[in-house]
């Protein structure tokens, strides 16, 4: 890792202790150097699925076009590990079990309040494949999440009852891991909470954001989102801050 690389990333560790401001450190840096991944660095692509890209059940506007750009930066990087949305077809989250609610309404479950969705990304189904073109021969690693019936989890770390592992946080340590970069689908959900959780398991993160599609619910999700990030020390960083 060249010197000033190093500097901004320790001066980032320190001032994440305080969390607040954070997010400024590394993109001053940014401003004059780019940054190139290292063997402490991992590239988590999220939920890059047939069911989020058009066509899909839950999709995401334009999710498709993220697919060549991740191609291109999972080449820039030596670790990279996907993540599939991988659901029960009974699954707490769809609004298909929970009668008389419709899709993106909301319901209370055990862990607290539940978006419901359209069913998506059930196991083993054509849905839960990864997008056409998605070709990162070297991932090392899959996670599948959200396999609970009665828990949802959009996070790649930990499920939404906020106590269940997925395991990602103990394999990423074993292998001397220490800074999560974020693309993928969705933004303001899977993105977003994997990204906070990598600061709570005390990870450095950034989600490189045009590396990403949201689906912006209500029209200001996605704003709220980078908001929450920000505020816990995510870095909002672009495909351009690579060399
Ligand atoms: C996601 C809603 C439901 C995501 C997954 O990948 O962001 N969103 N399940
Ligand atoms: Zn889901």
């Amino acid at each position: 890792m060249r010197d000033i690389d190093r500097r901004s990333f320790l001066k980032f560790a320190a001032g994440s202790a305080v969390a607040l401001g954070s997010a400024g450190w590394l993109s001053t840096a940014l401003a004059y150097k780019k940054i190139s991944p290292t063997s402490k660095d991992v590239l988590i692509v999220v939920d890059v699925q047939k069911c989020f890209i058009p066509g899909g059940s839950l999709a995401v506007d334009k999710g498709n076009e993220i697919v060549p750009l991740i191609n291109a930066l999972a080449g820039k990087f030596e670790n990279v590990v996907l993540t599939q949305d991988w659901h029960t077809a009974d699954h707490i989250s769809f609004a298909s079990q929970h009668p008389g609610k419709k899709p993106f309404e909301t319901t209370q479950v055990p862990y607290g309040t539940q978006v419901l969705w359209p069913d998506h990304c059930v196991q083993g189904t054509e849905g839960a494949d990864l997008a056409p073109g998605l070709s990162v021969p070297h991932a090392m690693l899959v996670i599948r999440k959200g396999y609970n019936r009665e828990v949802d989890s959009y996070s790649a770390f930990l499920e939404a009852d906020k106590k269940t592992g997925t395991g990602l946080t103990g394999y990423l340590k074993e292998r001397n891991i220490a800074r999560c970069f974020f693309c993928g689908l969705a933004t303001d959900f899977c993105v977003a909470w994997s990204a906070v959780d990598a600061r709570a398991a005390g990870f450095e993160a950034a989600v490189i954001e045009d590396a990403c599609r949201g689906i912006n619910l209500g029209g200001t999700g996605l704003e709220a989102a980078w908001t929450d990030m920000t505020a816990k020390g995510v870095l909002r960083i672009q495909s351009t801050n690579f060399v």
